[in-house]
C-alpha cells in the first residue's frame, strides 16, 4: 500500500499551481514509477521512529502527519534518471527526509513554532525536550541508514551537509530582526537552511546509481537552485497568506524577526513606510502584521520574489539536463515547476 498522505500534498500542489496543463497528472505518475520504493520508504522512516517512550509518538507526531516527501522523491527520481535502480537509494532517501524531520523537530524549539503540517507541534503535546530529543533520534536512525547504505561518498556529504544546516541556522538566528541583511545575506542563509538538503538529496540518488563525479556534482547544482527557489516561495506564501487565511498562516517570519527576501526587497523600495510597521508587527501586533502583507511595495516584492525563484529553477534545471533525456528527467523538472508556481 503506497501510503496517501504524502501524495495527497502532493496532488494538492500540484493541482494549485496555474500553468500546468496537466496539473496533477505528473504526480500519479511519479508515484507509479516509484511504486515498489515509496512504501519502503515510509517502512523506513516509522522504523526511525522506535526508541524509548515517549520518543516515539513526539517523533510519529510529525513524520506520519504526511508531509510532502519532495526531498526522498527527487533522490528516487535522480537514482532511476542515471539510470540506476530506486532501491539502492532508498536507504539515503529515507535519510533525507529524516534529517529534514529532526531540523524542523528542532526549529519548532528554537523558533516557538505552535502548529507544523496542520497539526500541533510536537513541542506543543509533549514539551522542547522531548522534542529535542526525538529529533535526535530521528537524525540518529538518518546517520545508521547512510552508514548501512554502502553508497560511496554519502557519509561524508551528509555529514557536511548537516554542518550547512547548522550554518544556515545560526546564521539566521543571527540576522534576526535586522532590516539590512539584502538579498546576500538572505541568500546565505538560506544555503545554509535548505538547499544544502535539497542538494544532498540529489547527489545522494546519483550517488547509489554510481554516478560520475561530474554528473554527482550538476545534480547536486540543480537541487541547491531548486532549494533556493523553494525557501523563496516558502517565504512568499508566509507573507501572502497573512491577511487571507488568518488562522493558517500567521506572518510567522514577520513575528520571528526574520527579514526573508520579499521583505529585504521590499525594504530596498520603501524603507521609511514600511520600517515603523515591521517594528510593530514584530512585536506580536497581528494588525501591522497584516497591514506589511498588504502594502503595495510587499505585494510588488512578492511578485520580484517569485520571478527570482523561477529564475533559480530555470538554472538548476540546467543541471537536470546533464542528464540523458528520460521520463525521470522530465518528471523531475515539472515537479520543481509545480512547487514553484504554487500559490498554497
Ligand atoms: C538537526 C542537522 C540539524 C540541524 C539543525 C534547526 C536547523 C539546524 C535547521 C532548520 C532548517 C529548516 C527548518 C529549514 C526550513 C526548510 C523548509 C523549507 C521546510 C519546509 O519544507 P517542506 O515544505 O515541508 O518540504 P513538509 O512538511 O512538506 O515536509
Amino acid at each position: 500500500m503506497i501510503p496517501a498522505a504524502p501524495f495527497e500534498v502532493l496532488q494538492h500542489t500540484a493541482k494549485t499551481h496555474s500553468s500546468a496543463a496537466h496539473a496533477g497528472e505528473y504526480m500519479g505518475e511519479i508515484q507509479e514509477l516509484l511504486y515498489e520504493s515509496l512504501p519502503v520508504l515510509e517502512r523506513l522512516i516509522e522504523q526511525a521512529t522506535h526508541g524509548p517512550e515517549p520518543l516515539p509518538d513526539a517523533a510519529k507526531q510529525l513524520v506520519l502527519a504526511g508531509g510532502k516527501r519532495v526531498r526522498p522523491i527527487a533522490a528516487l527520481l535522480v537514482a532511476k534518471a542515471c539510470g540506476g535502480s530506486a532501491a539502492r537509494a532508498i536507504p539515503l532517501a529515507a535519510a533525507v527526509e529524516l534529517i529534514h524531520s529532526a531540523t524542523l523537530l528542532h526549529d519548532d524549539v528554537i523558533d516557538e513554532g505552535e502548529e507544523r503540517r496542520g497539526r500541533p507541534a510536537s513541542r506543543m503535546l509533549w514539551g522542547n525536550l522531548v522534542s529535542v530529543l526525538s529529533g535526535d533520534l530521528l537524525l540518529t536512525a538518518a546517520l545508521e541508514l547512510v552508514q548501512g547504505s554502502g553508497v560511496q561518498g554519502a557519509m561524508s556529504d551528509t555529514l557536511e551537509t548537516m554542518r550547512r544546516l547548522i550554518g544556515g541556522e545560526v546564521a539566521q538566528l543571527k540576522a534576526r530582526g535586522k532590516d539590512d541583511l539584502g538579498i546576500e545575506g538572505y541568500l546565505e542563509i538560506v544555503r545554509g537552511k535548505t538547499a544544502s538538503l535539497f542538494a544532498n538529496a540529489c547527489r545522494s540518488g546519483a550517488r547509489a546509481a554510481n554516478a560520475e563525479p561530474a554528473l554527482i556534482e550538476a545534480l547536486g547544482h540543480f537541487g541547491e537552485r531548486v532549494g533556493i527557489a523553494f525557501q523563496i516561495i516558502d517565504d512568499v506564501l508566509d507573507l501572502e497568506g497573512v491577511p487571507h487565511e488568518v488562522g493558517k498562516r500567521l506572518g510567522h517570519d514577520l513575528a520571528e524577526g526574520k527579514t526573508t527576501l520579499p521583505l529585504a526587497l521590499a525594504l530596498e523600495e520603501d524603507s521609511a513606510s514600511l520600517r515603523p510597521l515591521l517594528i510593530t508587527a514584530r512585536a506580536g501586533d497581528t494588525i501591522a502584521a497584516a497591514r506589511v502583507s498588504e502594502a503595495p511595495s510587499v505585494r510588488r516584492a512578492c511578485v520580484k520574489a517569485r520571478a527570482f525563484a523561477m529564475r533559480e529553477t530555470e538554472a538548476g534545471l540546467e543541471g537536470l539536463n546533464q542528464l540523458h533525456p528520460c521520463r525521470e528527467r522530465e518528471l523531475l523538472a515539472a515537479l520543481v515547476r509545480g512547487l514553484i508556481e504554487r500559490r498554497a
